[in-house]
């Protein structure tokens, strides 16, 4: 018997389909029993996977965590468990492992640990323990020898995901992650490619897959979408590929494919590719329901998009086209950015808020999401800027759960050698005036009094562009409190 647990991850908002363990639990399926723990939805991690694994006689525990608040769950929990059931063998898996496995495979608590796409791996894996064989030549794996000196296998390659069996959705209650959203009151979660083909320097799925891509054909993704519609009552779709829409012909096809259905959906893509996207695909996507599109902008400065390695042909006009077309079909861009880069941290956010205020004008529908940069191990001028000015990572996981350093990974924090609060307060100040003259649509809960009070007030402050001291919006966001995808994840 196998136990997996999803780490808690932002405690403010409703729980998210744990998909990689439906992912590597799909391995399983048929001669392996395993149970899926999600700590999200228990009161303590630690007492539910106790009892589970007295209950069960469970032997492997596997978790799937992110850098950030689901480390910092992770870790206390895997210490205890260790020491009260030495045998149990520990496996972690995820983003965290893949980008930062050296110093986690130094932790006693972690006996395996996988990077990358892995799950035909990890197949192999539980195989070969269950027959007493070797493990240690498996792709992704990461081990310690017997004089306890670490080892990373190299990842595997991305898999061919048509090759690999659905999520098996049965095994974790769907109606539990079905929230609603402005984009359906039963709003569930798929996954429909793995990997990017692109390869900008900021991004941890650079890392993860090195420009590699895989995407369910339109016709698979389709059959998904139609099983959740069909089986689980979802009424919309959030698609959580880090890019769905890298080929038109395929994402058309889908388009077609699902429009009878009546769903909203909501993906991630990229501006310069799909402002090549013909009309007759802009028209079929809206028809079919897509509502919005997270982009990432990341800067408004092409000097700036050159540094990231943003590739493609993305600059500040790519952007302000996308979002005029976008206006024309009735799609919204989520448009986000990184602000506060190296060098010029102060220059970098003045020009970035200059820009967002430009888009604001071309399409006023547009929504904006604000990160800090952090830096992930990706090669390249970002990072290089960053080491330059003394960043360094820390050497050990304890580090990592610490408060400032879960902020980091959160992109909240502003304890970063080119920073300083006083940047930090600019930025913050200019989002809750942004936030308040435009109120998220994402937001189902606040009402229209809410929504007219904030932008209101927020109005004199956005046209005399005077962030400072916004006490007056800060007590009034007490009062209406909106979402922020910044803090609560997209
Ligand atoms: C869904 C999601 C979330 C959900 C949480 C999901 C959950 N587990 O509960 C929510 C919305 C809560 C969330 C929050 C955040 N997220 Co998030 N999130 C994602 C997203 C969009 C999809 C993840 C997913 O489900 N993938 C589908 C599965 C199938 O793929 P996978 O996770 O890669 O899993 C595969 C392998 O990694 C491996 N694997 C994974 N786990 C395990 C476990 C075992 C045992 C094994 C063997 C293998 C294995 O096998 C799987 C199959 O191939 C990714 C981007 C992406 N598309 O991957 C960002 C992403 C992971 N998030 C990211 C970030 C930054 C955050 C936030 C910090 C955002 C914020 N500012 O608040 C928070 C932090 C949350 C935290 N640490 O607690 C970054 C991570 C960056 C980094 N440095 O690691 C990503 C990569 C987005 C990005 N491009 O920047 N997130």
């Amino acid at each position: 018997m196998i136990l997996f647990y999803n780490p808690v991850s932002s405690p403010s908002r409703k729980p998210v389909m744990p998909l990689a363990l439906l992912a590597v639990g799909a391995m399983l399926e048929g001669w392996e029993d395993y149970r899926i723990i999600d700590g999200n939805l228990v009161p303590q991690g630690l007492a539910a996977l106790r009892q589970a694994i007295v209950e069960t006689g469970a032997d492997i525990l596997c978790l799937t965590v992110m850098p950030g608040p689901q480390l910092t769950d992770a870790v206390p929990i895997c210490k205890a468990l260790k020491v009260e059931f030495p045998r149990l063998i520990i496996v972690w898996g995820g983003y965290f492992p893949t980008l930062h496995g050296q110093i986690l495979m130094r932790e006693p608590y972690v006996d395996y640990l996988f990077r990358g796409h892995c799950e035909l791996a990890f197949g192999d894996f539980v195989r070969k323990i269950r027959a007493g064989e070797d493990v240690t030549g498996l792709p992704g794996l990461g081990w310690r020898d017997t004089e306890g000196a670490v080892h990373l296998n190299p990842k595997p390659p991305v898999p061919d995901i048509n090759a690999l069996p659905d999520f098996p959705y049965h095994r974790v209650d769907m109606d539990v992650y079905a929230r609603p959203s402005f984009l359906g009151s039963r709003t569930m979660a798929h996954h429909a490619s793995y990997g990017c083909p692109f390869q900008c320097n900021f991004c941890a799925v650079v890392h993860k897959v090195n420009g590699r891509y895989s995407a369910q054909t339109a016709e698979r993704a389709a059959a998904v979408v139609e099983r959740l519609v069909r089986d689980h009552g979802a009424t919309a779709v959030e698609f959580y590929d880090n890019n769905f829409f890298v080929n038109e012909a395929r994402c058309a096809e889908f388009a077609e494919r699902i429009t009878p259905l009546g769903i909203g959906w909501w993906g991630f893509g990229r501006a310069d590719t799909m402002l090549k996207f013909s009309d007759d695909t802009w028209t079929k996507l809206s028809r079919s329901g897509l509502k919005m599109v997270f982009m990432g902008a990341e800067s408004g400065d092409a000097a700036m998009l050159e540094r990231m390695n943003k590739g493609g042909k993305q600059d500040g006009n790519t952007i302000l086209a996308v979002a005029e077309k976008m206006r024309r079909f009735g799609v919204v861009p989520e448009m986000s950015f990184i602000i506060g880069n190296p060098p010029d941290p102060e220059k970098d956010a003045e020009n970035t808020i200059q820009f967002i205020r430009m888009l604001k004008n071309v399409n006023p529908a547009t929504e904006i999401v604000i990160y800090i940069y952090s830096p992930v191990p990706v090669e390249g001028a970002m990072s290089q800027e960053a080491e330059a000015a003394g960043f360094e990572y820390p050497k050990d996981v304890t580090t990592w759960t610490e408060a400032k350093w879960e902020r980091f990974a959160q992109h909240l924090s502003s304890d970063l050698p080119w920073m300083n609060d006083r940047i930090r307060r600019k930025i913050a100040n200019f989002q809750r005036v942004l936030h308040a003259r435009y109120p998220t649509i994402t937001d189902t809960r606040l009402g229209g009094i809410g929504r007219v009070a904030l932008r209101v007030l927020a109005s004199w402050r956005y046209r005399a562009q005077f962030y400072d001291f916004p006490v007056e919006l800060r007590l009034l966001n007490k009062l209406f409190p909106h979402r922020r995808p910044e803090i609560q994840g997209f």
